[in-house]
């Protein structure tokens, strides 16, 4: 019925083609990719940009109330753990495949810049297929662990699927790790691994519970577990390589109980399940499982910032949009100085996140193309850990200003912004929390070389730079590294512990600055365009050294102390 009454009715927000309205990402990849490279991927692009804000938006919006549906048994009598996704990923499926979003890194048509190519093509399709990138990530992973093990027959066998541009042949791939002993601390893992006797047929069957397992519609998994008698801790883990469904479509002696009731990626299907003899075969070595799945988590967490970006620029489009669109007090809010300022500081945070991430893309295709040094490879090891906790955190902080840019309607629920803010949530906490990959930062950086290839890198980004403002935030980039690494020779015991967040921040922080400072020069020497110093002045404004030589630990744990005294 047609309300006569209404006099007003607020536009929503419009999302147009995702590529050519993405200066950030046009600029960097005609900045960062040989000219030949830029005209053969851009036709690719230019078409996900078209789909990722046309045609997979508006599903995305029609999709919103599907969730995956467990149906554990047939009318029968029969289990069968049928697991229905969403339209919207049953799509998101066929177009992964179709459009090499895991074949391009192993095709390697364009060298190290393959991971680029890639990447800018993730990016665009993340937000608009709610989280699929996740089975990507770990099919990616996968891959990623395969090719680099010693194992020819499993990687004759599985990576052929993996980078499959052809639907009816890809395969998604699990990364079945946590288990009720937690997701972090992975070494005290529960599953255990044991080899029939060899007169049977010598297989291994693993048997265990595995608490958070995403996502559970893949055809094969990798998992840990430990050979019965192993030692305990990582070391005493193997990474197992196991296959869901047996020639019937049913599960290989795994036991689903149910899919998890969480925030958000309400379209994942997250299982919680439990091996009971599911078959598996040893990847590699029978120990040291925790190194042996690390290639495999490094990419993983890259996906994860790629996505964490994907997202704050998702957010942003549809704020700016809709600053244009909403009048309020006389004038649209695209023409008021605090809605503006507000919007500027989080376009600032996520160009920073966005040139953070990409070097990290560039260094893992340089290292996977065999062109990388031994400082790009120090450099690989520490960013990776720094990107996706810096990314995580920026997410979830600028997407909550995003729903607060609209007002009350951000906080309704069929706008489609509120699902922005609670998917995002998940990218601090999976593939390692942010205080769990401060400590791996740590650890890294406790290697002198690793702090030295950092420093010849900005020193190396800092030389290319001549505009005024673009020197000082160098010059307070460069302030803050320097503090950091004295922090880092002479803090010791619960303090160094304690600061690892605000030290892994700030080294972030710092490059990040850079990052987008180098960037920026190129946008005033090549296109007369100053965004890119506006963004760095204002990115630098908002803090990047987060070390405190005043911190103190007694303060924290006096606190805490009082709190359960
Ligand atoms: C949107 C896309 C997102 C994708 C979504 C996927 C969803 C999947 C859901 C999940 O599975 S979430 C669970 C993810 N879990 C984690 O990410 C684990 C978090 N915990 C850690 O990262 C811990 O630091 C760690 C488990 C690695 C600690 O375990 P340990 O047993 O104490 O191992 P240790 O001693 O730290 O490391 C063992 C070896 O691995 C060492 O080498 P060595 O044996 O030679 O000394 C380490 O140097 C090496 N290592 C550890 N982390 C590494 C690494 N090497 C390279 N890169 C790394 N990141």
């Amino acid at each position: 019925m047609q309300d006569s009454h209404t006099p007003f009715n607020q536009p929503a927000p419009q999302l147009g083609d995702q590529y050519q309205g993405d200066r950030v990402l046009r600029s960097y990849l005609r900045r960062a990719l040989p000219t030949d490279v830029m005209r053969s991927v851009e036709a690719e692009l230019a078409s996900m940009g078209k789909l990722a804000g046309g045609e997979l938006y508006q599903a995305q919006l029609a999709d919103r109330l599907n969730e995956p549906r467990h149906t554990p048994w047939d009318a029968w009598g029969n289990r069968i753990d049928h697991i229905e996704v969403s339209p919207l990923w049953q799509r998101a499926e066929q177009l992964a495949a179709q459009a090499g979003l895991v074949a391009a890194a192993y095709e390697r048509t364009y060298g190290r810049f393959s991971r680029v190519q890639q990447f800018a093509l993730v990016y665009l399709f993340t937000a608009s297929t709610d989280v699929y990138s996740c089975p990507l990530a770990m099919t990616d992973g996968a891959a990623k662990v395969l090719s680099v093990s010693s194992n020819a027959a499993l990687a004759e066998k599985a990576l052929p699927r993996l980078t499959s541009r052809d639907p009816t042949s890809f395969w998604t791939s699990g990364q079945w790790m946590t288990e009720l002993t937690g997701g972090s601390d992975v070494g005290i893992s529960e599953t255990v691994a044991i080899r029939a006797a060899k007169e049977t047929n010598g297989r291994w069957h693993l048997y265990g519970r595995k608490w958070f397992t995403s996502a559970v519609t893949s055809q094969m998994s990798l998992t840990l577990a430990r050979p019965e008698g192993g030692p305990p801790g990582g070391k005493g883990l193997a990474l197992f390589y196991l296959e869901t469904r047996d020639a019937h479509g049913r599960l290989n002696n795994i036991c689903l109980h149910r899919l998890k009731d969480k925030l958000g990626t309400r379209k994942v299907p997250t299982a919680e399940l439990t091996l009971d003899g599911t078959p598996a075969e040893p990847v590699g070595l029978l120990s040291d499982g925790v190194r042996a799945i690390a290639p495999m988590l490094n990419v993983t967490r890259t996906w994860n910032a790629v996505s964490a970006v994907s997202y704050m620029r998702r957010g942003l489009a549809l704020a700016t949009d809709y600053a244009e669109r909403r009048v309020a007090f006389d004038a649209p809010l695209s023409e008021k100085a605090l809605h503006v300022d507000t919007l500027a500081g989080l376009q600032a945070e996520f160009e920073a996140g966005f040139h953070l991430t990409f070097a990290v893309v560039e260094l893992l295709g340089r290292e996977e193309a065999g062109e990388a040094d031994a400082a790009q490879l120090n450099l690989l090891r520490l960013l990776t850990p720094i990107a996706k906790l810096m990314t995580g955190k920026q997410s979830v902080a600028v997407l909550s200003e995003v729903a607060e840019s609209f007002g009350g309607a951000g906080y309704v629920e069929d706008t489609g912004i509120p699902q922005l803010l609670r998917d995002a949530q998940v990218f601090p906490i999976w593939e390692g929390t942010t205080n769990v990959l401060s400590l791996d930062v740590l650890r890294v950086a406790a290697d002198a070389n690793v702090l030295a290839a950092l420093e010849v890198e900005t020193v190396t980004l800092a030389s290319a730079l001549r505009e005024a403002q673009l020197l000082e935030c160098a010059r307070e980039a460069q302030a803050a590294l320097e503090r950091a690494g004295k922090w880092l020779s002479t803090a010791k015991g619960d303090a160094l512990e304690a600061g690892a967040r605000r030290f892994a921040m700030s080294i972030g922080r710092s490059l990040a600055l850079l990052l987008m400072a180098r960037h920026a020069q190129w946008l005033l020497d090549h296109d007369g365009d100053s965004r890119g110093c506006h963004s760095a002045r204002i990115f630098c404004l908002r803090g990047i050294d987060l070390i405190d030589d005043r911190a103190d630990y007694s303060l924290a744990r006096g606190l805490m102390d009082d709190a359960v005294g």
